[in-house]
């Protein structure tokens, strides 16, 4: 049977449980990632040895990590949730390192002060900096889903589109005051609109 290893809160992990649901594949989800359990062990660390999650094993043993790259994975070896060629193979492959290369990295003070309450996360100017980049690139999401494309790369769903949403999610579950963005939140809502988006964007899991 195939496995996941990770914790649901992690968004990278989320990635990998979404697309297989979307895929229509089971597998066992196994509890790795810290407060739960150390990836730092040997164990783990022969798996994946920069200890993170998540790690997919398929049923010949046969082990990767990066989650980008096992959605890729996935998609290729399914054969769907990737376009197929052409401009909408570039879009979604596009969109989906922008989410982990450029979107995500700027919420990271944001997301320790309100949202992990981590210690030492305190500073506001630092909150409001890091709000304001991430704002930044919330705008370059808005620009383009306001012309009109149902899913990021085209007419059809794609893994950029689970990528997103996830990323989507957190902006909207983290407590600040928002800037209006109608075609993310129109797209947001068409994508919690699929039983697997509404199960791994639930309300109060950032
Ligand atoms: N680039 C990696 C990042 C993996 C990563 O940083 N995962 C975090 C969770 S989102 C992690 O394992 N943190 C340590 C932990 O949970 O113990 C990927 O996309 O798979």
């Amino acid at each position: 049977m195939l496995r996941v290893l990770g914790r649901v809160t992690s968004i990278n992990v989320r990635k990998v449980l979404w697309t297989l649901d979307e895929l229509g594949e089971t597998y066992e989800r196994e509890d790795w990632g810290l407060p739960l359990r150390d990836p730092k062990v040997p164990q783990f660390l022969t798996l994946n040895p920069n200890g993170t999650v998540p790690v997919l094993i398929e049923a010949d043993g046969f082990a990767m990590w990066e989650s980008n790259a096992v959605m890729v994975y996935l998609a290729q070896t399914r054969g769907r949730l990737l376009p197929g060629g052409g401009h909408e193979l570039g879009l979604a492959l596009q969109w989906l390192g922008w989410q982990s290369s450029e979107l995500n990295p700027p919420w990271m003070y944001a997301i320790h002060a309100l949202v992990r309450k981590t210690p030492g996360y305190d500073d506001p100017e630092k909150i409001a900096e890091s709000i304001a980049r991430w704002s930044a690139k919330m705008r370059i999401l808005e620009a383009e889903l306001a012309k009109g494309r149902p899913f990021i790369a085209g007419a059809d769903f794609s893994l950029a589109d689970i990528a997103l949403g996830l990323s989507i999610h957190r902006w909207f579950q983290t407590p600040f005051e928002h800037i209006a963005l109608p075609a993310v939140s129109a797209y947001y809502a068409l994508l919690r609109s699929r039983p697997a988006g509404r199960a791994f964007m639930p309300e109060g899991m950032s």
